[in-house]
């Protein structure tokens, strides 16, 4: 999956159609295949949040849905065999949050990049816990952290299929 979307329709229309939810999958051509119905995540509802994090911590994304006037919905992900690489920063002259921070991961594939963010949904958010999904590499080369203090952080030869938190200033990942 590449994109997830969740949409939902004003309070005041009475009237309108519900949007389906669902997932994309993107092409090589910058445009996107709706793959929603072959993972069993199509549905047709009034989204209004959508948070995407770990909840069991199994290193795959799962995604949590609120919609208006029912109960929240848990879509685990049950998909995926490759590596993956999680990290948790804890600011410490940057925001204790890291919110602002970049982190970028080298493999032998090539480089990934994410941002730590904040309000990332409509009435909702997702975990702060970045996500590197690694395919068939069990060890990362390189990886740089910006902080929003302006700070940086370098971790060399770190073992796949872990969570690591990084405190500012100290250039240890403790993992587990
Ligand atoms: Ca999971």
């Amino acid at each position: 999956m590449d994109m997830f979307e969740g949409v939902g329709r004003r309070l005041d229309e009475k009237g309108g159609t519900l949007v389906s939810i669902g997932q994309h999958s993107l092409n090589g051509d910058g445009t996107f295949t709706d793959v929603a119905f072959v993972n069993g995540a199509d549905r047709v509802e009034d989204g209004r949040g959508l948070s995407i994090f770990d909840y069991d911590r199994d290193g795959q994304l799962d995604i949590l849905i609120r919609n208006f006037r029912q109960p929240a919905q848990l879509l685990q992900n049950r998909g995926g065999t490759g590596h993956w690489l999680q990290f948790r920063l804890v600011g410490v002259r940057s925001n204790r949050d890291a919110v602002g921070a970049r982190i970028r991961v080298r493999t032998a594939t090539g480089l990934q990049s994410r941002a730590v963010t904040a309000g990332s949904a409509y009435l909702s958010g997702s975990s702060l816990v970045q996500h590197f999904g690694l395919g068939a590499a069990t060890r990362v080369g390189t990886v740089e952290i910006d902080w929003p203090s302006g700070s940086h952080t370098q971790l060399r030869d770190l073992a796949a299929d872990r969570r690591y938190t990084v405190v500012e200033g100290v250039d240890v990942a403790l993992g587990r």
